[in-house]
């Protein structure tokens, strides 16, 4: 009899051990379930925040873009005007933004290296970057002008142009054609992320200049240099372009324009070394490209925007680029 009941015995331990299994897959499913919702649910979440921060920096940009239309004296840009004002913005929702728009002319254009019709010019654009260089503790830039400017050119006269990059692994070609960016420059002979952040050796840098407030990159080709605001411009840019001889001259524009904004170039070409004819397309008292920086924060989500704008005469201000 015992061993008639041994086989039910087993049946019913397989069934019991079978239960168990059943039970522990489906526990396992609930409890991988109940994970997916919640990592789903924080996914939209964070959709939600970053999309609440992107229409947040939208409206902050678009007004800081009107506050550029509105200046009520485009016939001179100064960092006093409240275009030039960073803000910080805290909203009801707990958002809060910070923004900036800087005046893209301070610097030197790096795409001036090539102008269709380029006028003579005290300094010739490669020798203004050749000074900004020098000044900023590069003592040796001839050939990192050099480069720059073949790869720009359309021509393919000249050291550093497609024949050398085509010796490259992998092998590629000079652009022949103005810069859409910044990052385009990692591409060229001599240029990288390191030497922006430290041009020279510690021990002879002699001065604060940094290059990325020295220079600036306006994409779109020109006829004629795109001209430095003497409003705005560093101490180092006015130098390198009038010459590095200039400092003094240079010195004297800082020391005036901190009493009042300058209204008109002539007298100050005057005083200076060079003849005037030649400082003045390299120079201007207004600006018509701008940067825009913003960025927003919310718990621990952040969003940035950056984009480069255009003002024309009239006071419309239009988007050259912008990322997000
Ligand atoms: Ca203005
Ligand atoms: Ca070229």
């Amino acid at each position: 009899m015992n061993d008639l009941r041994k086989p039910a015995a087993r049946k019913d331990g397989m069934v019991l051990v079978l239960v168990l299994v059943l039970l522990g897959l489906i526990t396992a499913l609930i409890v991988q379930a109940q994970v997916g919702a919640l990592l789903n649910l924080r996914m939209r979440d964070a959709e939600l925040q970053a999309a609440r921060l992107r229409e947040v920096l939208t409206t902050t940009v678009l007004d800081a873009l009107q506050r550029l239309a509105d200046d009520d004296l485009l016939s001179v840009d100064h960092l006093s005007e409240p275009w030039a004002q960073p803000l910080e913005i805290e909203y009801p929702s707990g958002i809060s933004v910070w923004v900036a728009v800087s005046d893209a002319q301070s610097g030197f254009d790096l795409n001036n290296l090539y102008c269709e019709k380029p006028p003579l010019t005290a300094q010739s654009p490669a020798e203004v970057l050749m000074n900004i260089m020098t000044l900023c503790g590069d003592y040796a830039p001839v050939e990192r002008a050099d480069a720059l400017r073949d790869w720009i050119d359309p021509d393919s006269d000249g050291f550093f142009e497609t024949a050398y990059y085509e010796r490259r692994e992998p092998p590629f070609q000079a652009a022949d054609s103005w810069l859409n960016s910044w990052h385009e420059l990692a591409f060229v002979q001599g240029y990288s992320y390191a030497y922006f952040l430290s041009p020279g050796q510690p021990s002879q840098v002699t001065t604060s200049a940094d290059l990325p407030d020295c220079l600036t990159v306006i994409p779109g080709r020109r006829a004629s240099p795109v001209p430095v605001n003497i409003n705005t411009a560093p101490r180092e840019v006015l130098t390198a372009v009038a010459g590095l001889a200039q400092e003094e001259w240079a010195r004297r524009i800082l020391v005036m324009r901190q009493a009042a904004p300058i209204i008109s170039l002539e007298p100050l070409l005057e005083a200076a070394g060079p003849d005037p004819d030649a400082l003045r397309p390299m120079l201007d008292v207004k600006s018509s490209v701008f940067c825009v920086k913003a960025s927003a924060f919310y718990d621990s989500h952040t969003a940035d925007i950056w984009a480069l704008v255009k003002r024309n005469e009239d006071g419309e201000v239009s988007i050259i680029r912008w990322v997000m």
